[in-house]
């Protein structure tokens, strides 16, 4: 008999667009970042979007949160690389001796929550809690930036032992990149039933042969099959809990640099694209001899939808969201309905499909999207019981009166113009450092910050 704790929902733990919002084409492998490399940024709208999603989520009786975005610019990273004198001087030498590495400590990255962590729910760990691994990110310095701030507010957020185990960071070193729940698809029944974790990794660090040895040539694989094990290791997950699968090597060359820009599953359910995985059968057999819960593939073959259709729409990058039920609906972001090809895939072959996907919402997500990064992106999925909830201390799951704060909040601080060159005024860290300090106040969260920190 499998244990069901009827209590469990899922929370999607948005992040918050930071107000340092900027296109510098920073991101390896991510077609939409060197794209929009140089574009006048918004962030204001930015994070209203961000907001106004997480509202018409909430809206709609789905267990919304909220992350905070972090400091940025990162001058003590500067510090770090050689940059001296005041903030104003460190500033002003990165943006005329190294603007690439003054682009890097201004990006607003963290607002991808998907690549905060790898979380593991309480009903999957042998002790019952639920476990957290923040990402190392360590394959572009502008993300290997956040790992340790994400910790701190891993466990500001989630601070109760009885409840929650917080891990390290993996080492972050090429053989155990990691770049967190992009990779990672947790799959059975019901949220609170037992579940089966599908890891995908581009590459193997060790080893003689990945698959059948073939990894792209021409963008990175970011995640490795070893930090993927590590990840699972530290989370207590048995080989009856887990599958390892390599990503298509294809896929990343055509821009799939995480899984979930070309697969999301949600409960029995696995949407995918034919070139998500390099054995695709093997990958569903192994899901099959593992879930109590009957498997669902829905497969979208390259007949109907190119991988540059995939890409450039980011359907896999959709949340799929369980409703009471037993249905599902699935969070595609606008440039779904501007492409007719990818429109009609969601009609014909997903709504019109034997599965339970029964509803498309449509989300203008565009300044995170020009970013490369659409609605999935933006959360990171932790299913909580009752009592997990109840554990939370800090103001982050969202409220109508909360989204108000958010947004009063954005408003107040938040510029709705922002080019490169803005990025080495000083005003702006000012500013952004002001509307942070208000922030933890407005979450609840304590002091996450460096600045906090002293
Ligand atoms: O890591 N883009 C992010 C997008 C992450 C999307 N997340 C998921 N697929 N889960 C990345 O490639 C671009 C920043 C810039 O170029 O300014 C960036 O980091």
């Amino acid at each position: 008999m499998s244990r069901v704790d009827e209590s469990v929902r899922e929370v999607n733990f948005d992040g918050l667009v930071g107000p340092t919002h900027n296109y510098a084409g920073l991101a390896a492998g991510n077609l939409a970042s060197k794209r929009h490399q140089g574009l006048t940024a918004n962030p204001k709208e930015g994070a209203l979007q961000g907001l106004a999603k997480m509202k018409s989520l909430m809206e709609a009786g789905y267990a919304q949160g909220v992350l905070p975005p972090q400091q940025r610019p990162d001058i003590g990273a500067l510090r770090e690389l050689g940059f001296g004198g005041s903030d104003r001087d460190v500033l002003a030498h990165a943006a005329d001796q190294a603007p690439e590495l003054l682009r890097a400590v201004c990006s607003a990255s963290s607002m991808w929550t998907a690549n905060a962590a790898t979380v593991t729910p309480s009903v999957d760990a042998p002790d019952r809690r639920a476990h957290f691994t923040p990402a190392n990110l360590q394959s572009s310095f502008h993300r290997f930036l956040e790992p340790e701030t994400t910790g701190r507010v891993l466990k500001a957020i989630f601070r109760n032992e009885r409840h929650f185990a917080h891990h390290p960071a993996l080492p972050a070193t090429p053989a155990f990149s990691d770049e967190g729940a992009a990779n990672h698809t947790r799959l059975g029944g019901e949220h609170g039933e037992p579940g089966v974790h599908l890891f995908v990794y581009g590459r193997r660090a060790f080893g003689s042969v990945a698959g059948d040895g073939r990894e792209p040539t021409r963008y990175p694989a970011r995640q490795t099959l070893e930090a993927s094990q590590a990840v699972a290791r530290q989370h207590g997950l048995t080989d009856a809990q887990t599958v390892f699968a390599q990503q298509h090597p294809d896929a990343i060359d055509a821009g799939v640099f995480h899984n979930d820009v070309i697969a999301v599953g949600n409960g029995p359910v696995l949407l995918y694209h034919e070139m998500a995985f390099l054995d695709e059968e093997s990958t569903l057999e192994a899901l099959r001899a593992r879930m109590e819960t009957p498997l669902i593939p829905v497969r979208v073959p390259v007949e109907a939808m190119s991988l540059d259709d995939a890409v450039g729409s980011y359907l896999f990058n959709s949340q799929l969201l369980s409703n009471p039920d037993g249905s599902m609906t699935l969070v595609v972001p606008g440039e779904c309905q501007a492409n007719e090809t990818v429109w009609r895939v969601i009609q014909d072959l997903i709504l019109a499909g034997h599965n339970p996907i029964g509803e498309v919402i449509v989300k203008d997500v565009k300044q995170s999207m020009q970013n490369g990064g659409g609605p999935a992106c933006l959360r990171l999925r932790v299913a909580l019981s009752s009592a997990e909830r109840e554990a939370i201390k800090a103001r982050v799951l969202l409220t109508p009166a909360l989204h108000e704060d958010l947004t009063a909040w954005v408003e107040r601080h938040y510029r709705d113009l922002l080019a490169p060159e803005d990025l080495a005024d000083p005003q702006l860290a000012s500013e952004s450092l002001t509307a942070l300090d208000e922030l933890t106040g407005l979450l609840e969260i304590g002091s996450v910050y460096p600045f906090q920190l002293g």
